[in-house]
């Protein structure tokens, strides 16, 4: 067999985050692999979310890699929550700084994946007909990477441009003397809001759900603070590996301090601003009295500032705990609903009865519209790994072994699909965490696996299907010891009609799991089979 066959050591689907520094990580332990990403561009995520307003809701100086020190010492940030753009920047930065270009394939889909029994490998093949062999396959798909339209009646007969704000025009999109509609109000719908209504004529919102949002008080860096805090950068790496994302945890819970202390505590938090609002005590994300008190503060300061008494009712969120969707982060959103261009329309009380050619048209009356922005979110954590046709041992494919549900082994694997590794996967913290950290923590314990497996001869590593069925058990009880399934959020499938309501994300802090995923490699990788030499 010439060296151009022989099968990869591994083939990551992604370039994001995680399959950057997946491909960064295997290549310096000697690996031969490959990237393949369905994009013209690096970025993940980063690369498709373009529409105005795009912005991260972890401080920038957290949201970057922590693997090498010089590049956390020299990349500067601008900004307390750093932009699209700039984030894109730094990711594409870091493509060039560790020459990982090359090893990227661009424009190339992975279609179909197919556990090969004899090779114990992957078969791997693209959209563009291209077969490739891999000893091991890493999903870097993401977990908010497939963009979903609202199925309402007659979308597709609007004549109108409709855009996702999960893959939104390079080039941009002039709304300049337009009537929009936008369709969702999660973390998207309420940056790209305030945007819209400062360029279009009329902009109407359409409103399913109303969501809990913080305000960022975003602002430029100051040299001082950055430097600060690239100064003690080690031991604030070490602790959001504890923690996930550096807040101001406290020991208290809401009940300890008198209703004074309570609400000055959520004034201080709101002023300061960001997600850290919501660790006000440690009790607001297990106990439903205690988050009334933190939900009932965000629903006074909504009607203090919008200044229409039924928008306000509207906009105050009321059928689920602050926090068990996830908090947005804001730069003026409800203040744009007192601009005279902007209109909400609650769909709760009015709902969509279907689309036209010119508009929509809500409890009898036509809504005339030139363009519609979908903010509607995604298939989020199994959505992209489903999206391709994976086939285990004896030809069994994913989408049948997850009909009712992800099930995985600490979100990395799964039994019956040996040598293939999920990135933040379902069943790990992912998205209840600074992605990041979750991302080189996988890509770091994959890495440890790989070399393992090599060191010891072994062809392949499995989850077993008794220590997946009892993680799967651990993850729904961690979550139920949490208000989290109380809301329909995209956490357990909610958000897509005929998912399976499993909640994913794993919710213990991401040090607890750390520990949990170091025991497994500890004990030889219990739970796991390997096998063949
Ligand atoms: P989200 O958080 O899933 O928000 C999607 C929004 O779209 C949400 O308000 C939905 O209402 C709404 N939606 C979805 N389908 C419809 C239909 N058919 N009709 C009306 N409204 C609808 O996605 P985002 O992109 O905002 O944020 C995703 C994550 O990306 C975010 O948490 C950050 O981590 C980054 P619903 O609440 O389901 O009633």
């Amino acid at each position: 067999m010439s060296e151009a066959d022989k099968p990869w050591d591994a083939v990551v689907i992604g370039a994001g985050f995680a399959g950057l520094y997946a491909l960064h990580a295997l290549r310096a332990r000697g690996k031969r692999v490959l990237v393949l990403e369905a994009a013209a561009g690096v970025g993940g995520v980063w690369y498709w979310n373009r529409y105005p307003g795009a912005r991260c809701d972890v401080e920038s100086l957290q949201y970057s890699y922590s693997f090498d020190a010089e590049l956390e010492q020299q990349w500067q940030w601008s900004e307390r929550y750093a932009s699209q753009a700039e984030i894109l920047r730094y990711i594409e930065h870091v493509a060039d700084r560790f020459d990982l270009r090359r090893h990227i394939r661009l424009n190339t889909r992975l279609v179909c994946a197919t556990f090969n029994e004899s090779q114990d490998g992957w078969d791997l093949l693209t959209d563009d007909g291209l077969r490739l062999r891999a000893q091991h396959c890493i999903m870097a798909t993401g977990a908010l990477s497939v963009p979903r339209l609202p199925a309402i009646e007659a979308i597709e007969s609007f004549e109108g441009p409709i855009h996702h704000t999960g893959a939104w025009p390079h080039e941009g999109v002039d709304f300049s003397n337009l009537r929009v509609g936008v369709i969702g109000t999660g973390s998207s719908g309420i940056q790209v809001i305030p945007q819209i209504a400062r360029q279009a004529r009329q902009l109407t919102v359409f409103q399913r759900t109303a969501n809990f949002s913080v305000p960022a008080w975003n602002r430029p860096l100051q040299d001082q603070e950055q430097q600060a805090f690239k100064a003690a950068y080690r031991e604030h790496r070490a602790r959001a590996r504890e923690v996930g994302t550096l807040y101001e945890f406290t020991d208290k819970g809401a009940f300890e301090v008198s209703e004074h202390e309570r609400e000055q505590e959520y004034e201080r938090r709101w002023n300061k601003g960001g997600v850290n609002f919501v660790h006000a005590f440690k009790d607001l994300s297990t106990n439903l009295a205690a988050n009334d008190t933190i939900a009932d503060f965000v629903r006074a300061r909504i009607r203090a500032v919008v200044k229409d008494e039924q928008v306000a009712q509207s906009l105050c969120p009321n059928d689920h705990p602050l926090g068990t969707k996830r908090i947005c982060v804001d730069t003026g959103y409800y203040e744009t609903y007192n601009r005279p261009n902007v209109r909400l329309v609650d769909l709760k009380k009015t709902p969509i009865e279907r689309f036209g050619p010119q508009g929509v048209r809500v409890a009898g009356e036509d809504i005339a519209l030139d363009a519609l922005v979908c903010a509607t979110g995604y298939d989020a954590l199994s959505g992209a790994v489903l999206a391709i046709d994976i086939r285990g041992r004896g030809g069994v494919g994913l989408r049948e072994k997850w009909a009712q549900g992800p099930r995985t082994l600490l979100g990395l694997m799964c039994a019956g699909f040996p040598n293939l590794f999920m990135i933040t996967g379902p069943g790990s913290p992912s998205v209840l965490v600074n992605m990041i950290v979750g991302i080189e923590h996988h890509v770091q314990w994959i890495s440890d696996c790989i070399d393992h497996l090599q060191q010891q001869g072994h062809r392949t590593i499995e989850a077993t299907v008794a220590a997946q069925d009892r993680w799967v058990e651990h993850v729904n009880a961690a979550a139920h010891r949490t208000l989290l399934p109380m809301a329909n959020s995209w956490f357990l499938g909610a958000n897509i009609p005929g998912k399976p309501r499993v909640f994913m994300p794993y919710a213990a802090k991401i040090g607890v799991y750390r520990r949990e995923c170091q025991e497994v490699a500890d004990q030889g990788y219990a739970g796991f089979i390997l096998s063949g030499a």
